[in-house]
């Protein structure tokens, strides 16, 4: 299978998942490259860079409702997170790489939300935001407004008749020594801690996550509500040797099959 087809059908499935809940009330996460003016709802091609050069890349954070045809009766609270890379085959960015100058929207006040660490969580030399011990919330990202945020407001936008989202925050991701033939894909934790254990105290947030969906009170606080996108992937696409590597093998599978 080429890299090409790997990707749509890793974004098929997604695609198929988020139509499969779309009956139901649906609560995720999308993280995704800018589009000019934040303005644009979604589109699949915010999620990659293909070729990608050495520089810095600004991505965001949506956090998407989907319900009834009502905007108006669904509401997002709070939510903790982390972002991390990971990465197939080898690396796409090189050492120097990772998330820089993360920021929350203002629809999250300062005083509510919590900020985790710039620094590899995950061991794999490109930098994450966050944090990933369940243990110790008070190092997780956290958005949090205790009025709840709007899905209809002016902090966001449709996106089609039943699916909302509100920006949750922004940051940067240096790309620094680009080289190799993979993918180094950035996208969301959200800690799968039991419902209810994952306490923090300090402004009393005890769920991973917390929205309203169609006049419900707190429907979605479990991290198995939460659906997670294809995330922001930087693709490189194979030199011209693996290329013919490629060629050559797909023609013994072909001359194997005939046999
Ligand atoms: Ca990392
Ligand atoms: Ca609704």
């Amino acid at each position: 299978m080429t890299l090409k087809s790997k990707m749509s059908v890793l974004t098929g499935a997604v695609v198929a998942a988020m139509l499969a809940t779309q009956a139901n009330a649906a609560f995720t996460y999308d993280l995704r490259f800018a589009s000019a003016g934040n303005a644009k709802p979604p589109s699949a091609d915010l999620h990659s860079v293909t070729l990608p050069t050495s520089g810095i890349y600004h991505l965001e954070l949506w956090a998407q409702i989907t319900g009834d045809s009502s905007a108006s009766n669904d509401v997002f609270l709070s939510g903790f997170f982390s972002v991390t890379s990971s990465t197939t085959s080898t690396n796409v960015l090189g050492s120097g790489s990772g998330i820089l100058n993360p920021a929350y929207a203002s629809t999250w006040p300062a005083a509510q939300n919590q900020t985790g660490a710039l620094a590899d969580l995950n061991a794999d030399n490109i930098g994450d935001w966050g944090n990933l011990n369940t243990s110790t919330p008070t190092s997780w990202n956290l958005y949090h407004n205790t009025a709840g945020v709007a899905a209809g407001g002016a902090v966001g936008h449709a996106i089609n008749a039943t699916t909302w989202e509100v920006l949750v925050a922004t940051f940067d991701v240096n790309a620094a020594n680009v080289s190799g033939a993979g993918i180094t894909t950035f996208n969301v934790v959200v800690p799968a801690a039991g419902q209810g254990s994952f306490a923090y105290s300090g402004i009393g947030k005890s769920k991973p996550v917390q929205a309203g969906i169609d006049s419900l009170s707190n429907n979605i606080t479990n991290a198995n509500q939460v659906l997670v996108s294809s995330g922001a992937s930087f693709i490189a696409v194979p030199e011209p040797a693996s290329l013919t590597m490629l060629g050559i093998g797909g023609l013994a599978l072909l001359a194997r099959r005939r046999k």
